[in-house]
């Protein structure tokens, strides 16, 4: 989303929290100072929590699996876009893995079945050139990981979660999934996912977030 958007698209009182948001940044608050190795499953500053909070900007796209599509392009060999019935037909996999979210919650042993970052970046061909991802998401979200980031065996895209398709609220049909960073690395209603060479930092990224965002070196904001 961009930064000239008229405030109509998110709302005002949305805008005030993202401001908030953004002034937590400014002040570095949450931070503890600590970084930790990634065999401490809770990373520093976390609390472990037993459900699964709801974060979002105040839109919530209600998007049937009949109408929805996801775009793979940029910097690839085979820009597609592919309709459900198509993404369904690729390989699906399983994953469990923890959430870590930058507002200090974390959650364990979150069951996922999707397509697996392997299977997107095989049937796309990333170019030589590309090195970083955007998401885009149907709520005008997007953010930013390296390719590299993406491209790891815990990765996906994923529509179902502990056995049961992901919930509107939670960015359902389908969200991307990258556990070992904080949660707003994962997009929800994910659209489109761009490969590009020039890095292109998102929503949160351009709002003070940290364009990395290792839980374990605590990198919660810039
Ligand atoms: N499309 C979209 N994806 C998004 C967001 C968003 O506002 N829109 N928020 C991010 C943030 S800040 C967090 S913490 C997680 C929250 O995911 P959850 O609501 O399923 O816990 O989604 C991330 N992905
Ligand atoms: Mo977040």
């Amino acid at each position: 989303m961009a930064e000239n958007d008229p405030p109509s698209v998110i709302g005002k009182i949305k805008n005030k929290l993202i401001g908030a948001k953004q002034e937590w940044a400014k002040d570095g608050r949450l931070l503890t100072g600590k970084t930790a190795p990634r065999e401490q499953r809770l990373p520093p500053g976390q609390r472990l929590v037993k459900d699964w909070p709801v974060l979002d900007l105040g839109i919530q796209p209600q998007i049937p699996t009949s109408s929805y599509s996801l775009t793979l392009d940029g910097a690839v060999e085979h820009p597609v876009t592919l309709d459900w019935v198509a993404l369904m037909a690729l390989p699906q996999s399983e994953q469990v893995s923890d959430m870590h979210c930058v507002t200090q919650w974390s959650n364990y042993d979150n069951h996922w079945r999707g397509i697996s970052a392997a299977v997107i970046l095989a049937l796309v061909q990333p170019k030589p050139q590309a090195r970083h991802i955007i998401f885009h998401s149907h709520d005008g979200y997007t953010t930013n990981v390296r390719l590299e980031q993406f491209d790891q065996p815990d990765c996906m895209l994923v529509h179902h979660w502990n056995g049961q398709p992901i919930s509107r609220q939670h960015g359902g049909p389908l969200r991307g999934m990258i556990p070992r960073f904080y949660l707003w690395k994962s997009a929800k209603w994910l659209q489109r996912m761009e490969f590009t060479e020039a890095d292109g930092p998102g929503f949160w990224e351009t709002r003070g977030y940290n364009n990395n965002a290792d839980p374990w070196q605590e990198e919660r904001y810039s």
